[in-house]
């Protein structure tokens, strides 16, 4: 595992702390690749049961390291598609698609993919200090990571265009008021509140999770039919899983349930 990002398993939850903290942990390459193999694992270990992701230092996330991107020093120009190809897109297809939560605690500045990332994520808190940047327009790109989809999904089209349009910071209180967030913590409590909610829902029932996430994100491009068929098929696997089991008996014997994930 990478220094750029810090994996620590600790009561299911996998933390993956970005940690370029200089740069304020924009992404190179080793990090994009850290980051994946971090996400692998979530994906991959059994132990893990939510995931997790925050920043060291001061920032969150400023998303492409500008420094690899030097017109100054020559050289062909970059492709940029092939780097969001390679590089940006397969990290937030498997946040997106990973059958376990993903909690963000955005402890300080995100900004362009940094700002996306978070957004990718199922639950997002934010230090009441922490701004969402849409920096892309002032060098020219376009949003990436998926910000064009998630932000005009969640505000509509006025607010997104604004926001991609002009690059202004968006403070975390307005983000949580937008609903482009779950809420703005005071600083000082953020990362015990994100660790708290991470560990209670890896206490949960994963498998049930894991299928709601899927159906939530299926909603969007499902008919309402389609919908009630993917609810009944979820339901039908969430029957089976030793954690309904577990939870129904928990509720009749009136004690807290106790659930493996499986
Ligand atoms: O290229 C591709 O593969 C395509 C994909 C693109 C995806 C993208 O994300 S494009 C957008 C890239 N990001 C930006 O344009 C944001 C650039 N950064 C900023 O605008 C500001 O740094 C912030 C608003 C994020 C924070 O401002 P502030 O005043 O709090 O901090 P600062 O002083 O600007 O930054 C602190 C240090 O981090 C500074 O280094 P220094 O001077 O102390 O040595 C700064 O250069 C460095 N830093 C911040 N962001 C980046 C960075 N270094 C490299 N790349 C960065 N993105």
């Amino acid at each position: 595992s990478s220094r750029t990002v810090l994996s620590a398993l600790a009561d299911g939850v996998l933390t993956l702390t970005l940690n370029r903290p200089d740069k304020l942990n924009a992404f190179d390459e080793e990090m994009h690749l850290a980051l994946r193999e971090g996400l692998q694992r979530a994906h991959d270990d059994q132990d893990v049961r939510a995931v997790l992701l925050t920043g060291s230092g001061r920032g969150f996330c400023a998303g492409q390291d500008l420094g690899n991107r030097d017109p100054r020093k020559g050289g062909p120009k970059p492709d940029l598609g092939s780097t969001l190809e390679r590089f940006y897109n397969p990290n937030m297809r498997m946040i997106r698609s990973l059958s376990k939560p993903v909690i963000c605690a955005v402890n300080g500045v995100a900004a362009g993919a940094g700002a996306n990332m978070a957004l990718v994520c199922d639950i997002v808190l934010a230090a009441r200090s922490a701004k969402f940047i849409q920096a892309f327009s002032k060098i020219g790109l376009v949003p990436d990571s998926g910000g064009t989809w998630s932000l005009t999904r969640i505000l509509g089209e006025p607010r997104a265009k604004a926001l991609m349009l002009t690059a202004e910071p968006l403070m975390a209180e307005t983000a949580a008021d937008w609903g482009l967030i779950w809420k703005a913590v005071d600083d000082e409590a953020l990362m015990t509140e994100a660790q708290a909610l991470a560990a209670r829902l890896a206490a949960g029932a994963t498998l049930g999770l894991g299928l709601t996430k899927e159906l939530i994100q299926a909603a969007a491009t499902s008919s309402f039919d389609d919908q009630l068929d993917l609810e009944r098929d979820a339901q039908q696997r969430a029957g089976h899983s030793a954690d309904y089991a577990e939870g129904v008996t928990a509720f009749l014997e009136k004690r807290k349930p106790e659930f493996t994930g499986q």
